[in-house]
């Protein structure tokens, strides 16, 4: 095992890190903004190196004050978190390169995944079922384009190769719209990416955001931790997660499951990773593989029992995965709200000064949070300020949790988007389970004020 690692993030999941590596035994040097100086993880840690002024791209996007951090504080490994460079294989090169463990896949792994038509075309490799649509990457000729866009249906949707996460895409219902699009696509993605290179898939219409977790060792064991249904958004920003997800028969997670972690055996997967599909109809779809712990990756330790973090730092340090498929059990149901530092119905960001923090707490309650009273929430960063997530042995019972923490939470001095989630768990729709990704946003449009 590592004795020390720098922990290259910020927020709820630098301490999430943190306490893992407590619990490891290994000391966690935290790095930190100007704008960060008084985070909860920062006070809490043994040694903590101010990295940059408060824009990301000076602090925890600056590749080269990260791996001098590593290098003052003699640390052998970086856990990237999420975000920031967690995904960027330029760093996870350079970090090997520099002599540390990437806390993460390989640069290579990263790469394939980065761009989403080799990662489509691995996948289709290892047998994951995908959207139907153009086999790789569409050709410039316009005839060609329409004849492949006839072939798999409209609407069909423009993806850029370069993008994920939402960025870059176009959705096209009729011929007459489509080379315009596909050539305004590929410009976009040229300029946000770099690379103009663009694919098409059959579009969805009413599918839900169902991902599945995977957790792998250098040794080629690979194993699956179930799925998280995502599909309560707006505008790609989650804001609540649960598993199991609901409705959908076991036996097909078990075989999506196992196809996911055979892919991760057959290109020689190692650490975290979520494989995102979309589900419609009884049927998954492969979109996109995220190669990085998520911000939802609790309620998977909640209904199996394993910590994921730890897990990452554990086969990083090239341990053999400590369970098999065969030991994973899944017991009852959590969900996640976070909790954003925001106008709750028109989304403006809330930056300042927490005044009062009350988390809640009682069986079954967790909270993942960097701040407390007195905490000055930072406006150069993502407005997530924690997390709450609650277990119970049926989605009833966790739903019951959620209210009553939901209930006792106290934040005080800024506006967070508390009361929609209070709201949204006495929405009958919700509550029956399975809603779809367009859910959120059309709830939003009926409830506007
Ligand atoms: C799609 C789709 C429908 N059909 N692909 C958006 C984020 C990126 N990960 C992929 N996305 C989508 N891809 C096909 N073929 C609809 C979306 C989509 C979406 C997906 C997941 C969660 C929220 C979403 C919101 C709007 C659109």
């Amino acid at each position: 095992m590592f004795k020390k690692i720098l922990v290259a993030n910020r927020g709820e999941i630098a301490l999430r890190i943190q306490r893992a590596c407590r619990e490891l035994g290994v000391r966690a040097v935290m790095v930190y903004s100007e704008a960060d100086r008084e985070a909860k993880y920062v006070k809490l840690a043994e040694e903590a190196v101010c990295i940059g002024p408060a824009p990301s791209g000076q602090s925890y996007l600056n590749m080269p004050a990260l791996i001098s951090a590593a290098e003052v504080t003699d640390a052998e490994a970086i856990h990237p978190g999420y975000g920031f460079l967690s995904e960027n294989a330029d760093f996870a090169e350079r970090v090997e390169k520099s002599g540390f463990t990437f806390i993460g896949p390989t640069a290579d792994s990263i790469r394939l995944m980065g761009d989403k038509v080799s990662a489509k075309q691995a996948m289709i490799k290892a047998g994951v079922p995908c959207v139907p649509g153009s086999d790789g990457e569409l050709p410039d000729d316009p005839a060609a384009i329409r004849r492949m866009a006839k072939v798999v249906g409209y609407p069909v949707i423009i993806k850029a190769a370069g993008g994920g996460g939402g960025r870059g895409m176009r959705v096209v219902h009729t011929e007459a719209a489509l080379v315009h699009a596909v050539q305004t696509t590929k410009a976009e993605a040229q300029a946000a990416f770099g690379n103009p290179a663009v694919y098409m898939e059959k579009f969805l219409q009413n599918p839900r955001h169902v991902e599945i977790q995977i957790l792998a060792d250098q040794y080629k064991n690979a194993v699956y931790l179930g799925e998280r249904d995502c599909s309560m958004q707006r505008r790609h920003q989650k804001i609540i997660e649960e598993a199991p997800a609901p409705g959908i028969p076991r036996k097909l997670i078990e075989k999506i499951g196992e196809r996911c972690a055979a892919a991760c055996k057959k290109i020689g997967y190692r650490g975290a990773g979520t494989f995102e599909f979309l589900y419609e109809n009884g049927e998954f779809y492969f979109i996109e593989m995220n190669t990085r712990v998520q911000v939802e990756h609790p309620v998977t330790e909640l209904i199996t029992g394993i910590d994921i973090v730890k897990t990452q730092i554990m086969v990083a340090a090239g341990q053999k995965l400590p369970f098999t498929q065969k030991q994973i059990e899944f017991r009852g149901h959590a969900i996640e709200c976070r909790i954003n530092a925001e106008d709750p119905f028109n989304f403006m960001p809330s930056p300042g000064r927490i005044t009062m923090w009350h988390p809640p707490g009682g069986p079954g309650v967790r909270v993942d949070s960097h701040v407390y009273t007195n905490y000055f929430v930072p406006p150069n960063y993502d407005s997530m300020i924690g997390k709450v997530i609650v277990h119970g042995d049926s989605r009833d019972q966790a739903l019951a949790r959620m209210r009553s923490a939901l209930g006792e939470t106290v934040v005080e001095g800024i506006q967070t988007n508390i009361p929609l989630h209070r709201e949204l768990f006495l929405d009958a729709n919700f509550l029956v389970g399975g809603t779809n990704i367009h859910y959120l946003e059309k709830w939003l449009e009926a409830h506007k004020r």
